[in-house]
């Protein structure tokens, strides 16, 4: 199956969708956008996704996904191995719970048109947005980091030895929090579990400097 990936080298979203697709070990044709330029704005992007948000699955039929977790689950569900949930309810929903924090907590409120529309709109300066940035990442870390270092679960990622949802979403946020110069020295657990995950070829090759839109 060939796959077309429209996303942007440096969208949190697009690293988790790329870290899934090379764990999985497929391939895809990589089409870059530029978000500042408003080219998911355009009326050929909106015809793939109304919401004007990377990333897009182009899959083989035709058929656009979007959602980063929506189009993870329909790959596990569509390509199961290796799993990137684990097998019993209560562990998948601590997974998700994990995936979740980062992705329903921190990302919707930190992402460029929130970021865009308190300046625009609010006058927050850079400096201001800044703070906004840090104190949404900082909240949900914090307890993040109560969460995993706490947990018997927690082994060299998330949920013990293999890379999950979890790790997935962890991974691209802390790339992101990286751009905003957020100190992670206070979150030693999620540290540990970043610098594991950047040492695994899936994750090194889904990370923005990697991607060939990188600037
Ligand atoms: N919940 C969505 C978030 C998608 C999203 O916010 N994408 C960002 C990049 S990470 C985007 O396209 N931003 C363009 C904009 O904010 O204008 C997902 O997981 O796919």
């Amino acid at each position: 199956m060939t796959f077309k990936l429209h996303n942007f080298f440096r969208s949190s979203s697009s690293v988790r969708l790329r870290a899934a697709l090379n764990l999985k070990g497929l391939t895809y044709e990589y089409v870059p956008y530029v978000l500042r330029n408003g080219e998911t704005r355009t009326p050929q992007f909106l015809a793939m996704n109304p919401a004007g948000l990377v990333p897009v699955l182009e899959l083989e039929d035709g058929n656009y996904l979007s959602q980063s977790l929506a189009i993870i689950e329909w790959l596990e569900e569509t390509h199961p191995q290796p799993p990137l949930l684990p097998h019993d309810p209560d562990s998948r929903a601590r997974v998700r719970a994990l995936a979740y924090m980062v992705a329903c907590e921190v990302h919707p409120l930190n992402n460029l048109r929130v970021l865009g529309y308190i300046g625009t709109e609010f006058g927050a300066n850079e400096a201001a947005q800044k703070a906004w940035f840090t104190h949404w990442v900082e909240t949900t870390f914090d307890a993040l980091e109560t969460m995993l270092s706490v947990s018997d679960d927690t082994g060299a990622f998330c949920y013990r030895d293999t890379p999950t949802l979890a790790d997935i979403c962890l991974y691209a946020q802390v790339w992101n929090n990286r751009r905003f110069e957020i100190d992670m020295s206070r979150w030693p657990t999620i540290e540990g579990i970043f610098a594991r995950l950047d040492a695994l070829e899936p994750f090194r090759m889904a990370a923005p400097p990697a991607q060939p839109d990188a600037v």
